[in-house]
């Protein structure tokens, strides 16, 4: 809104071309987004307390869970609000894909809603079915990837990190293919929701990510110099991301153990599911599996843990699954499983901006 209103104005007073600039508005995005957390952030979890919408925690956790009944839930709303804003003030809003990213977190953030009002009504641990959840989210997958293959400038070949030359064409099938990658992140990152900050740090960290990526996906000079697929418009998803990391950042100020507040479904659905749309418009698809790298071993630790423990009538690979709980029942503080999993997710950033030259 912001760039709308001024940018126009650069002829009169020059200063006002800064607006021009994806880089600026993007930092200006990310602080205006920290900002509102955390001055709306006493408010929001006072309102939260004050009308009794708490956490219900499972009795069958690792036995230090207990103490964080009644932790106010729903914060993934604070959330939300600044990431929506922010992108508003600083992004350019004639962009599609600004829109579309826009459209996911909403709408799987009103998915998450109902799942946490239903808890919340019923006043226990669990929510939506889980078959109506995912059914729901795999709708809006499909609806983004039938919007994104409609578009006459939109590639349906992807590219895999390290192999420059193996670049399959899915056609169609583009749209089976974003519906998994924004469907999975999405539940990945709730999986991995599951200790103070856990979540919210390597999503941070992953959204910091792709604003490298989408900056330079959607600068023709840059992306023609990595040979990389340049994507038009994609360099607008850097201000969405600046928000997403300043909205992180300061939801991270309160969900930090000790916990003032989770984020419930309603931000670890529509965050997961922002980060797979943003990876997908940016043609980085497979990147997303090292830049979330932890969502994905999350996950995985679940599906070998649940698949063994069908097959062998009981046995178990982990102490619990998801794997953050195999570590706590091992003996590790919260603190320090939260801390050495957000180092993992840094390095594996890392990792993920290297390949923009290892290839
Ligand atoms: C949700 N939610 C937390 C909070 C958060 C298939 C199965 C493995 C699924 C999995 C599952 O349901 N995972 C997704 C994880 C819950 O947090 C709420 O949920 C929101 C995210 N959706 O924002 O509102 C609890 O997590 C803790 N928490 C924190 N700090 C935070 O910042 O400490 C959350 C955020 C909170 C709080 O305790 O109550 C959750 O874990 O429920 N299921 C599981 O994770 C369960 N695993 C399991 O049953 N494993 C089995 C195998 C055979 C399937 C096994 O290994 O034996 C565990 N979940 C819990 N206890 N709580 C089991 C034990």
């Amino acid at each position: 809104m912001l760039y709308h209103l001024f940018y126009p104005l650069h002829t009169t007073v020059s200063a006002f071309n800064v607006f021009r600039y994806i880089t600026f508005r993007t930092i200006y995005a990310s602080l205006t987004a920290l900002l509102i957390c955390l001055l709306l952030g006493p408010w929001f979890i006072k309102k939260l307390t004050a009308h009794q919408i708490c956490q219900y925690v499972r009795d069958d956790g690792p036995p230090t869970h207990t103490a964080k009944t009644d932790t106010p839930t729903m914060g993934g709303l604070l959330i939300l609000f600044s990431i929506v804003t922010a992108t508003i003030l600083w992004g350019n809003l004639t962009n599609f894909y600004v829109w579309m990213v826009l459209l996911v977190t909403i709408s799987f953030g009103a998915i998450g809603f109902a799942d946490d009002y239903i808890m919340q009504r019923k006043k226990q641990s669990r929510g939506l079915r889980g078959r109506s959840k995912l059914l729901m989210q795999v709708v809006v997958g499909l609806l983004v990837g039938a919007l994104l293959y409609k578009r006459a400038d939109f590639d349906t070949h992807v590219s895999v990190p390290f192999l420059k030359e193996l670049n399959p064409d899915l056609g169609w099938a583009y749209i089976v293919f974003a519906t998994l990658v924004i469907v999975g992140t999405s539940n990945a990152v709730n999986l991995t929701d599951g200790l103070d900050g856990l979540a919210i740090g390597p999503v941070t960290v992953a959204a910091a990510t792709y604003v490298v990526l989408s900056y330079v996906t959607g600068h023709v000079k840059i992306a023609n110099y990595l040979q990389l697929r340049y994507v038009a418009g994609s360099g607008e998803l850097a201000i969405f991301c600046g928000a997403l990391v300043g909205a992180g950042m300061g939801f991270l100020w309160f969900n930090s153990y000790p916990a003032e507040v989770f984020m419930g479904d309603v931000g670890s659905l529509p965050l997961g599911g922002a980060l797979g749309t943003v990876a997908v418009v940016t043609k980085h698809e497979f990147l997303l599996v090292l830049v979330g790298g932890i969502f994905v071993i999350e996950a995985l630790s679940v599906i070998f843990q649940v698949g063994f423990f069908k097959v062998t009538n009981g046995r178990r690979i982990f102490r619990m699954a998801p794997i953050h709980h195999h570590f706590e029942l091992k003996g590790w503080s919260e603190p320090k499983v939260i801390v050495r999993f957000w180092i993992i997710a840094i390095m594996l950033a890392l990792l993920s901006i290297s390949t923009l030259k290892l290839r």
